[in-house]
């Protein structure tokens, strides 16, 4: 069964229990949550998530320079494994099941490297944090970003291609449909090619609103959902119209207004049986 979440990514600015109480309001099963466990209470999380009754569905794990799995620095390398455990051990505190994952930074669009070894660096580092998550019943899933954020996993296909290099159960891909929608050549096709190895999947229309407010058509999508029974979380993953829009800018549409509608159209998308 599909399972709906939504990035508290967005939720800038307020407590966490706000956008937890909002979630759980709107009738989300969980909530995705930033992964800074350095900042934040894992505990009270733990607290707050079964006070309003939802679950944590995935940790949103944040890449950048001082994280990056294929720096040619090897102290960042390991910098970026020690801190993917530190998510794991964050997971499993609040019950998250799945931790995303992107071998190099946020928004760097140039390797260091020469692109096989920057795979063979990806490939060990996730070897090593995919063992400790697993060792913990925690997944990673690898994500593919499109041009403009990343420039080493920008399809489906190469980050199947870099799972199955790590080859462990617990380490699978995921999409994201805003990337998609620049980088896939059909997105639905995509979801079928990779099958059962998608184990996360983030939502946004075309320009990262919520879903219908763009030009996306989600009816493929669902039906590609359908056809590979897919039973993971569908996780709104919206952001800012902006060229950098990670800068913690706010928008009122996406605290209320976006959750709220988010999940109707999902669920009238998902309620006909096709
Ligand atoms: C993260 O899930 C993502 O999609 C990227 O754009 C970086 O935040
Ligand atoms: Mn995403």
């Amino acid at each position: 069964m599909i399972k709906y979440s939504y990035n508290t990514l967005v939720f800038a600015g307020e407590d966490i229990e706000t956008g937890i109480a909002r979630l759980a309001k709107f009738g989300y099963d969980g909530v995705e949550i930033v992964g800074e466990p350095e900042k934040m209470d894992a505990n009270r999380i733990k607290e707050l998530l079964d006070q309003y009754n939802i679950e944590a569905s995935t940790i949103c794990a944040i890449y950048n320079t001082e994280r990056d799995l294929v720096s040619s620095n090897e102290n960042i390398r390991k910098n970026a494994v020690e801190y993917i455990k530190s998510c794991v051990d964050f997971a499993s505190t609040i019950g998250a099941k799945g931790i995303s994952l992107t071998p190099t930074a946020c928004m760097k669009i140039y390797g260091e490297a020469d692109r096989e070894t920057e795979l063979n660096w990806a490939v060990e580092g996730i070897r090593e944090a995919g063992f400790y998550a697993g060792e913990h019943g925690v997944r990673l899933t690898v994500e593919a970003w499109n041009r403009y954020e990343n420039y080493l996993i920008n399809r489906l296909e190469q980050a199947l291609e870099l799972v199955n290099r790590v080859n462990l159960p617990n380490v699978g891909v995921m999409g994201d449909t805003y990337h998609m929608n620049i980088e896939e050549v059909d997105i639905a096709d995509t979801i079928r090619m990779v099958g059962d190895k998608l184990y996360h999947l983030h939502i946004a229309d075309s320009n990262r609103a919520a879903p219908g407010r763009g030009h996306i058509d989600f009816e493929p999508i669902a039906q590609a959902l359908r056809d590979i029974n897919y039973s993971g979380f569908l996780t709104m993953e919206l952001l800012p119209p902006f060229a950098d829009p990670f800068n913690g800018s706010k928008c009122e549409e996406f605290y209320d207004q976006y959750s709220e509608e988010s999940i109707t159209f999902l669920k009238n998308l998902f309620k006909e049986e096709k």
